[in-house]
C-alpha cells in the first residue's frame, strides 16, 4: 500500500491546496494531510479549525486522513508508514525553498522521498498568506477558498473590528 503525507500550514486551505490533494490521491492508495502545530508561528485559524477546514473539504474523499503534528515532518511521516512526501509547486519561486526542505528531509531519513505536483495554472498566484491579506481588507476570496472558510475568514475579521 502506498502511504504519502501532505504537510502543511494550510492557515486556511485554499483551492491550490485542494487542487495538489486531488492530483495526489490519484497516486496514491492513502493520502494523510499533516497540519503543523508549530508554536513559532502565529497562526490565524486554530488547529482545530484548520482540522475542521480540511475535514469538510476532504469528506468525500475515501483515502484521506487529516492529523495535526508537531516536531518534525520525518517523524510523523514514520508514525504514519509513509515513504512519500507531497508538496505542490506554483511556480519558480517556490523551487528554491522546497527543494531544501526535500533534502533536509531525506537526509534526515533517506527513506523519505518527496513528489512534486504543480499546481493547475489557475492556482498559481494562490497562497494562503494572499487570502488572509485579501481578507483582512474585506476583499473577495470566494474564488480562492470554500464557501466555509470564507464565512469564517469574514468572521474572524469582522470580530477583529469589534
Ligand atoms: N498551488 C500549489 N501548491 C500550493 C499552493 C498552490 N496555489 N499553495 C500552497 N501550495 C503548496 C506549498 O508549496 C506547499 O508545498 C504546500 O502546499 C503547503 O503549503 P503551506 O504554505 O500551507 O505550508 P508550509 O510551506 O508552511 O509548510 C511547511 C512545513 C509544515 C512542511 C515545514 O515547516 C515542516 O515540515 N515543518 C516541520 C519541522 C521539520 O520537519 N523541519 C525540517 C524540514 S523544514
Amino acid at each position: 500500500m502506498s502511504i504519502a503525507v501532505y504537510p502543511g500550514s494550510f492557515d486556511p486551505v485554499t483551492y491550490g491546496h485542494l487542487d495538489i490533494i486531488k492530483r495526489s490521491i490519484r497516486v496514491f492508495d492513502k493520502l494523510v494531510i499533516g497540519i503543523l502545530l508549530n508554536s513559532e508561528k502565529n497562526p490565524l485559524f486554530s488547529m482545530e479549525e484548520r482540522v475542521e477546514f480540511l475535514t469538510e473539504a476532504t469528506k468525500d474523499m475515501e483515502n484521506v486522513e487529516v492529523k495535526s503534528f508537531s516536531g518534525l515532518l520525518v517523524d510523523f511521516a514514520r508514525e504514519n508508514n509513509a515513504d512519500i512526501t507531497v508538496r505542490g509547486l506554483r511556480a519558480v519561486t517556490d523551487f528554491e525553498y522546497e527543494l531544501q526542505i526535500a533534502q533536509i528531509n531525506n537526509k534526515l531519513d533517506s527513506n523519505l522521498d518527496t513528489m512534486f505536483f504543480t499546481t493547475s495554472t489557475e492556482y498559481a498566484y494562490l497562497s494562503s498568506t494572499i487570502v488572509r491579506e485579501i481578507a483582512s481588507y474585506h476583499g473577495d476570496v470566494s474564488e480562492l477558498v470554500p464557501p466555509y472558510v470564507e464565512q469564517k475568514l469574514k468572521q474572524k475579521f469582522r470580530e477583529r473590528i469589534e
